[in-house]
């Protein structure tokens, strides 16, 4: 049965789970939902999912709709080891650590500043908002001061959910360049995950549209 995942590649977390996908070898069955129209809340998908976002994956029936639990679930699912996600009580908390980072601390700063310019017209930053951008880039360097990977010394399903998110923030705050160790891990996951142009740049590049269109810069 083919994977079924409800998606818009502008997305963030969508990305992630395109990330882990490639790495994975699995194959979507890609279903465009178009935020921009509120296809989410069609009778249809929210049927499907009552939290109306993407991405959300169909396994035969079996719903889940967080980015974090998918790629949890991809890795123990189709991993030929546990390298992405390992089993080991600590290595593996570390990996949760920094899901919930990314889904507690990077994605809720992304959204806080994009959904009221992609949905409410609003042009400026506060100056908190990017303060808080900002201080997040400072904890990612602080945590790579350590490790070679967000989570440990190989690359794990937690990298996917930073990484999307980091290299989204980048669109809006301008700021990795200053920070030596998560301009170095940028370019790592650029240069060692598999399928990364198609699965995190090319949807990253159509959220860089719409952020730059939405400020009236394209
Ligand atoms: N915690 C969720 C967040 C998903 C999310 O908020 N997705 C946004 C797009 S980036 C969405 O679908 N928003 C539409 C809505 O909330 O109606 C995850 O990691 O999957």
């Amino acid at each position: 049965m083919p994977l079924d995942l409800y998606y818009l590649d502008a997305s963030p977390p969508v990305r992630a789970v395109l990330l882990a996908g490639k790495t994975l070898g699995v194959e979507f069955n890609l279903k465009f939902v178009d935020l921009f129209k509120l296809e989410q809340r069609s009778p249809e998908f929210l049927k499907i999912n009552p939290r109306h976002t993407v991405p959300t994956l169909v396994d035969d029936g079996f719903v889940l709709w967080d980015s974090h639990a998918i790629v949890g679930y991809l890795a123990n699912k189709y991993g030929k080891d546990d390298s992405l996600y390992p089993k080991d009580p600590k290595a593996r908390a570390i990996v949760d650590e920094m899901l919930h980072f990314d889904n507690g601390t990077l994605f809720p700063r992304l959204r806080n500043i994009t959904f009221p310019l992609l949905f409410r017209g609003k042009k400026e930053l506060s100056p908190e908002a990017k303060q808080e951008v900002e201080e997040a880039y400072a904890f990612m360097e602080k945590f790579l001061e350590e490790r070679a990977w967000v989570a440990g010394n190989n690359m794990t399903i937690a990298d996917f959910c930073c990484v999307s998110s980091i290299t989204s923030l980048e669109c809006l705050v301008p700021g990795i360049a200053s920070h030596p160790k998560l301009a170095a891990w940028v370019e790592k996951c650029k240069r060692n995950m598999v399928g990364y142009e198609e699965a995190n740049q090319k949807g990253l590049d159509n959220f860089n549209l719409y952020v730059r269109k939405a400020r009236g810069e394209a």
